[in-house]
């Protein structure tokens, strides 16, 4: 062989090598195999968001806490079995909803197309379709994720806790590969959905043991909550993450955080931490839409990239809930 065939065969064997290690998703994924999962899966949650104006939040949750544990690998969404101990049992997935959906929506792809498109996927495209079918931006979904054949209960203490300080949060955030534009940027998908008392209740009377209330919560704010909340109270009252515009995709979640009405005390932490620099992102998104939607649409591609399965790891399963 001349000089330039083995420098040809290099570059060959190199690139076959890096494309194997690093196996990137792509947004044609499907394109061949089975062209029409896009509008599968709209078919599939419009209807669902007929009867339920939550689903878009719900879906989007279980996606974010799928790709904290183990990566976008659908592994949240096995149940119980012999040799699986389900995520969902972990205490973080307390009030992960929308399951029967996802049921509904791998029904429906096996019917056209069996053994194909993945439930990690699954949970990555209804995600984009109800955030811009409330409101929000689009972004072209990247896929080709596999599904797990294991789940990680232990690995739930990778999700962040609503009582956790803003340090703790963005190390989390940062374990998975996200920067403070991701952790503000899609905290914003608090722009809709509901929070439970349980998750807030901390903060209306006796915050911290001082006998107050937490001191960074709006005061007219805070009357409306202890309505919602009353001491001793029903735990599992739910209230909007986003009091003032409680459905829509936009971005009022952060101008409610510039006045001091944030709902979790983590979500007001992304405003009110003195010296952090997730203060100026806040405002930079209250300040523009637009810039929002741009920062949530490429965080949302880098959150569904963490550590995906590709290639022939893991499998298709052929129901969310169960390993094949
Ligand atoms: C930054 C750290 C985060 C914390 C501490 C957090 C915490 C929470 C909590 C405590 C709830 C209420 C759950 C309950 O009532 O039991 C909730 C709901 C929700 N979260 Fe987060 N979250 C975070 C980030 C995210 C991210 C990154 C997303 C998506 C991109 C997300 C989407 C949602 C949605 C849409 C709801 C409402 C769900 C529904 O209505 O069923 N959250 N979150
Ligand atoms: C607030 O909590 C602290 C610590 O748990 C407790 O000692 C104190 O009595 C509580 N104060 C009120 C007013 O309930
Ligand atoms: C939806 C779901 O499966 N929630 C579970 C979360 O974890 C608790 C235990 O901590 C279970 O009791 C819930 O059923």
């Amino acid at each position: 062989m001349s000089s330039f065939s083995y420098v040809a065969a290099a570059i060959v064997l190199f690139t076959i090598v890096l494309g194997n290690t690093n196996a990137q998703l792509s947004p044609s994924f499907y394109d061949t195999t089975c062209p029409d999962a896009y509008s599968i899966v709209r078919n599939v949650v419009e209807k669902a968001q007929e009867n339920d104006i939550r689903i878009g939040a719900k879906l989007i949750r279980v996606h974010f806490h799928d790709c904290f544990v183990n990566g976008c690998d659908g592994s949240l969404l096995l149940d119980d079995a012999d040799d699986i101990d389900s995520e969902k049992n972990g205490a973080p997935n307390l009030s992960t909803a929308g399951y029967p959906v996802v049921d509904d929506i791998k029904t429906a792809l096996e019917n056209a197309c069996p053994g194909v498109v993945s439930c990690a996927d699954i949970l990555a495209i209804a995600s984009e379709i109800l955030v811009s079918a409330n409101g929000g931006p689009t972004w072209e979904v990247q896929l080709g994720r596999r599904d797990s054949r294991t789940a990680n209960r232990a690995g739930t203490t990778a999700i962040p806790s609503p009582f956790e300080t803003l340090d703790q949060i963005a190390k989390k955030f940062a374990d998975a590969g996200l920067d403070s534009t991701d952790l503000v940027a899609l905290s914003g998908a608090h722009t809709f959905g509901r929070a439970r008392c349980a998750t807030f209740v901390h903060r209306l009377y006796n915050f911290s043991g001082t006998g107050n209330p937490d001191p960074s919560l709006d005061t007219t704010y805070l009357e409306t909550l202890r309505q919602t909340c009353p001491q001793g109270g029903n735990a599992g009252t739910l209230a909007n993450l986003d009091p003032s515009t409680p459905n829509g995709f936009d971005h009022n979640y952060f101008t409610n955080l510039q006045k001091n009405r944030g709902l979790l005390q983590t979500d007001q932490e992304l405003f009110s931490t003195s010296g952090a620099d997730t203060t100026s992102i806040v405002d930079r998104f209250a300040n523009s839409q637009s810039e929002f939607f741009d920062s949530f649409a490429k965080s949302m591609i880098n959150m569904g990239n963490i550590k995906p399965l590709t290639g022939s790891d893991g499998e298709i399963r052929f129901d969310c809930k169960r390993v094949n």
